[in-house]
């Protein structure tokens, strides 16, 4: 490139609308009271922060995040941990909840999110404008995609990867692209989505991610809003009826040091959920947490180191190819393969075994689990065993996954729910 400051001027004149306020209603009661983008991951963060982390460290630091549904946590979250830029600098992350500015509606879809925002798009008059799901855990430089997609000319580019198509039928929006990489066709989660030619059962699949010429994206979402037929919806309505009419690229997402197709993990259903966070338990999992190249950031509690100590009938407190965060107390209990976030107290004589435990959560003495998600701030009762008897984890009011992982809430076992 001929201009060295060419991608910082890029990302500068970009700013992100990071949409939030999905249900995630395949992941039952975890996400009963959180919106999915406040869903835990990884032993210390929330989804949000992966594409939140993306935009900081891409150098796109204009970023606005559309909340609705069940937002409470997700607000709080956001206030505590990502509220400190400074606006003098002209970078913000910014809460932008529907507030009945241009109709007297909720977001009708996540086309009339951003419509309902146009106001905000005016007033910061970005080049770009950059619409991401905050819903998915990746690591992506969209620095990268907004050269590509000014290289290419496009109007607007949507950010890809293949996918098998049994996973992509009904779940994901398809695409066919010519030999440029141009869509040609655009279908929202076909039941029987179009092979990539030469490449039997494999199918190309929207991220859902998005970049927008400013003027394109107005136009399009005037048209639409006008519209009585149009449920208001990215995948929908307004990239099927954008194809024909203007240059739409598609861009692969790839890693960036081996080339390779990219990390990307939609954790939509409780056992994509448990596999993604179970992945980190390994030496080198794809997705690197520890990379001081791209940092993820979060909110963090001041808390005391986690600490492993023998209990008073001398059994050793231990956890072995595990993740395990700040708070933590393992006293007299084995814990393996398992993510543990910060504050859990795990009391003596247990068995923790291929579990995810989410913050705050007290495992009395004796317990054993396997296969199990504790969702926050259960206290689970001495001598309870769970993820061994599947028959008798359902009689007991437990969620069992269709590959047999089980949930358990707070709700579950009688204990008063909500904030604390
Ligand atoms: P879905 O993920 O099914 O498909 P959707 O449920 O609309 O689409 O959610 C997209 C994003 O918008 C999510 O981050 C969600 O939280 C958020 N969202 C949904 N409704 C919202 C609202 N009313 N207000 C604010 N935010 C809202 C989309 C695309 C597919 C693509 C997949 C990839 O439509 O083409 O393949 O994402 O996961
Ligand atoms: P997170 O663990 O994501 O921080 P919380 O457990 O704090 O989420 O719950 C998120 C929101 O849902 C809070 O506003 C909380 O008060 C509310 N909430 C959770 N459970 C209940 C309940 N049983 N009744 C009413 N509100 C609840």
């Amino acid at each position: 490139m001929d201009n060295p400051r060419y991608v910082s001027r890029l990302t500068k004149n970009t700013l992100a609308l990071v949409l939030a306020g999905g249900r995630g209603s395949r992941l039952f009661e975890l996400t009963n009271w959180r919106a999915k983008p406040a869903l835990y991951f990884g032993g210390k963060y929330r989804i949000i922060d992966f594409p939140l982390s993306n935009c900081i460290n891409s150098g796109v630091r204009r970023v606005g995040v559309l909340t609705q549904y069940k937002s409470h946590s997700l607000v709080r979250h956001i206030v505590r941990g990502w509220s400190h830029f400074k606006k003098e600098l002209g970078e913000f992350v910014e809460i932008l909840p529907a507030s009945q500015r241009y109709s007297d509606d909720w977001y009708q879809g996540t086309a009339d999110a951003i419509y309902q925002n146009l106001d905000i798009i005016r007033a910061e008059k970005p080049e770009y404008v950059l619409i991401l799901s905050g819903d998915h855990v990746y690591k992506m430089d969209y620095g990268a995609m907004l050269v590509r997609h000014v290289e290419s000319g496009a109007d607007m580019s949507v950010c890809c990867l293949e996918v098998p198509v049994e996973e992509a039928a009904g779940a994901f929006g398809v695409l066919e692209v010519d030999e440029t990489m141009r869509v040609k066709s655009f279908q929202e989660k076909p039941a029987e989505p179009a092979e990539i030619p030469g490449s039997p059962g494999i199918c190309l699949a929207s991220m859902g991610n998005y970049i927008f010429n400013t003027r394109m994206l107005f136009d399009l979402l005037l048209e639409d809003a006008a519209s009585a037929k149009s449920s208001h919806d990215f995948g929908n309505d307004i990239i099927p009826s954008m194809i024909e009419r203007a240059h739409v690229q598609a861009y692969p997402f790839r890693d960036s040091q081996t080339g390779g197709q990219g990390y990307w993990r939609d954790v939509g259903t409780l056992d994509s959920f448990w596999e993604a966070n179970m992945e980190l338990v390994h030496a080198t999992p794809a997705l690197n947490m520890y990379d001081p190249d791209w940092p993820i950031w979060t909110y963090q509690e001041q808390l005391p180191p986690a600490k492993f100590v023998h209990d008073y009938d001398g059994r050793r407190g231990e956890a072995i190819d595990s993740v395990v965060s700040g708070g933590c107390i393992i006293s007299g209990s084995t814990v393996r393969r398992s993510v543990v976030f910060s504050n859990v107290h795990i009391h003596s004589h247990g068995m923790i075994e291929s579990s995810v435990i989410l913050p705050g959560v007290d495992i009395g003495r004796g317990v054993k689990l396997r296969n199990v998600i504790v969702d926050r701030g259960v206290r689970v009762p001495d001598g309870l065993e769970v993820g061994f008897d599947i028959e008798q984890d359902k009689a007991n009011g437990f969620r069992v996954s269709p590959k047999g992982r089980v949930l358990i809430t707070r709700g579950m076992l009688g204990q008063p729910e909500g904030y604390a």
